[in-house]
């Protein structure tokens, strides 16, 4: 079964597969590689990503975006508290204190909490690899920021599972990106040579996080990292909103924050000319027609004014990138190179700054949108079945892991499927005390069991036996009632979702059928029928237009079915005239040839 590696971002998210020796982005059904982490509820369906991008204006209440900070965040949380009155929903107290959202859907208010709105999302990228792959996906690896705590990670988790994906495990972003760089890296040094530190910038739409990986051929160890969980590409786009909102007061007495439609269109036409001004250091317009109150507005902007106003932002960008040279103690000299992932990374002057922190060019050898999904695929590879399906138990199995400090391990179910219960892990595992083994070792300390070598023999290998402690973690049971009520809630929409699809298909093949058969009485059937026939379809088709646009509109599936067969009643004989008209001399002509 294929491993899907997903990375769920703020604003976008890309799915990645390892397949035929290498790793591939997944196209949507909008042969879009990008799918916007965005769902907007109506009454009858979900609409989720690219298509819900479309309604972040027109249904704004009901339109959720911007949600992937709340996972495992209290509603009172200063943050949460700070982002409420920019949204254009609603947040809602959930009953535990967490942060749930409040919209309409299916003509009912609701309230969703951010597991089940990611869910949605998953939902909807479960769906896209499905239709790549041609065949049922459930194991995934899932991205997450570095700085996520335990609540927000489990969080995540819940979501997948709500969207019936079998989480594997959740990695980094960092961890993903260097796992993304290594892959490709013919080139780097042996094991025993020294590692090239490579540096990892990704700033993407509401967070910035560094990293330092280590290489060797074969080998990835991630040496420090640090982050700025709040500095991201949206942080420049209100910078632009505020001095618009400003301007706008100013030159047309327009109070633009009133008007949360007003501020959205503002939103999208300022993170335009955010990416324009990463490509053009000249001025550039923005025009918004109709902007509220009928009023038409332009406005100009340019590189050198954006970078004062964003000034605050801009200063940012360094303490993360000294955090992690002191974290390491490498000096700059250490640096093998500095590669930047993330949308934000193209704004000129961010790139200037890391530029000019560690004093030379940043590389952009990763597909700075892709590489966190593409990390995310190839993690998988790193796992291994240990007991298959009906194996003997109890059992012991040796396993060898090559480990110089403390790590984690975790167990899961290997088919998660054929289990009874959502939850597929078994538990965690925290090997302790690693290292001071291995500082033994690096000394020539020897251990109890270790013997002096013999002098001008070959060294035997040594082995030391010792146990080290070991801390389990079994995985928590809370909520499951509550969780298995999710899982079955998105399933019902998922149905839903169907059937919205299929009555909005049935209606779409009376309309194109309709509009088909029109355009062949005035051409292909025009000879085929007499006038007084032709006149009556064409008020028939007539009338069935103008019920699609009236009483019609909004109908279950099978009115339009009908209507389709009560249609084709009359245009299939005609249909089926034309037919024999085309292939009565095509016939005479084979004959003819025969004779
Ligand atoms: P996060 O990592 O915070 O969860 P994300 O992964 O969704 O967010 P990315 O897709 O990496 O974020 O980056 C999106 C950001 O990059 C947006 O703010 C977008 O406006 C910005 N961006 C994309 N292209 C450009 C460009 N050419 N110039 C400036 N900014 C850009
Ligand atoms: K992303
Ligand atoms: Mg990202």
């Amino acid at each position: 079964m294929s491993v899907v590696g997903i990375d769920v971002g703020y604003q976008n998210c890309y799915i990645a597969v390892a397949r035929s020796g290498g790793i591939e982005t997944i196209a949507n059904d909008y042969s879009d590689r990008c799918t916007p982490a965005c769902v907007s509820l109506a009454s009858k369906n979900r609409i989720i990503g690219n298509a819900a991008k479309g309604q972040i204006i027109t249904n704004f209440k009901n339109t959720v975006h911007g949600f992937k900070k709340f996972h495992g965040r209290a509603f009172d949380d200063p943050f949460v508290q700070g982002e409420k009155p920019k949204l254009p929903y609603s947040l809602h107290k959930l009953a535990n204190g967490n942060t749930g959202i409040k919209v309409r859907y299916l003509d009912e208010d609701k309230v969703f909490t951010v597991e089940q709105i990611t869910a949605m999302l998953l939902t909807k990228l479960k769906e896209t690899s499905e239709g790549a792959l041609k065949k049922p996906v459930v194991d995934c690896v899932i991205s997450v920021p570095s700085f996520f705590t335990d609540a927000e990670r489990r969080s995540v988790l819940d979501a997948s599972q709500i969207a019936g994906l079998n989480c594997l495990r959740l990695i980094n972003d960092t961890t993903a990106v260097a796992l993304a760089y290594g892959i490709y890296k013919q080139d780097l040094p042996s094991a025993e040579e020294k590692p090239r530190n490579v540096v990892f910038v990704d700033l993407g739409h509401s967070s910035y996080q560094v990293s330092i990986a280590a290489f060797n051929k074969g080998k990835l160890k991630v040496l420090a990292t640090a982050f700025d969980p709040y500095l991201g590409g949206r942080n420049f786009d209100e910078v632009l909103v505020d001095y618009f909102c400003e301007d706008f007061k100013g030159r047309y007495k327009l109070n633009v924050k009133e008007n949360p439609r007003a501020v959205l269109r503002l939103h999208q036409e300022c993170e335009k000319l955010k990416k324009l001004m990463s490509a053009n250091s000249s001025d550039l317009p923005l025009n918004i027609e109709c902007f509220m109150n009928d009023i038409d507005v332009t406005g100009k902007m340019n590189r050198i004014l954006f970078e004062e106003l964003c000034a605050q932002y801009l200063t940012r960008v360094e303490a993360p990138l000294k955090a992690v040279l002191e974290q390491t103690k490498l000096s700059r000299d250490d640096i093998y190179a500095v590669e930047v992932v993330g949308g934000a990374t193209r704004i000129p002057s961010i790139k200037e700054r890391i530029m000019k922190f560690f004093g030379k060019d940043v590389s952009t050898t990763l597909n700075a949108d892709e590489a966190v999904a593409r990390g995310c695929a190839l993690q998988h590879s790193r796992e291994c079945e240990v007991f298959g399906k009906n194996h003997a138990a109890p059992f012991s199995k040796v396993i060898t892991f090559h480990k110089k400090e403390a790590f984690d391990l975790e167990a899961f179910y290997s088919s998660p499927q054929e289990l009874p219960y959502a939850d597929h892990r078994i538990g965690s595992f925290s090997v302790q005390n690693v290292n001071e083994g291995k500082a033994e070792d690096q000394d020539g300390v020897p251990g109890d069991k270790q013997d002096p070598p013999a002098v001008g023999s070959r060294p035997k290998s040594k082995v030391k036996s010792i146990d080290l402690p070991i801390i389990t973690n079994t995985i928590r049971q809370v909520n499951k009632d509550i969780l298995n009520d999710f899982v079955e809630y998105e399933h019902q929409m998922i149905v839903q979702d169907k059937l919205e699809k299929e009555r909005n298909d049935a209606k779409n093949a009376v309309e194109e059928y309709l509009y088909d058969l029109r355009n062949k009485l005035c051409g292909v059937y025009e000879k085929l029928i007499t006038e007084e026939d032709s006149s009556r379809l064409t008020l028939m088709l007539e009338d069935t237009e103008n019920w699609l646009y009236e009483e019609g509109e909004d109908q279950p599936k099978q009115v339009y079915v009908e209507k389709l067969d009560a249609l084709k009643r009359f245009g299939q004989p005609i249909e089926d005239r034309h037919r024999e008209c085309e292939d009565r001399p095509r016939a005479f002509e084979e004959l003819g040839k025969k004779l």
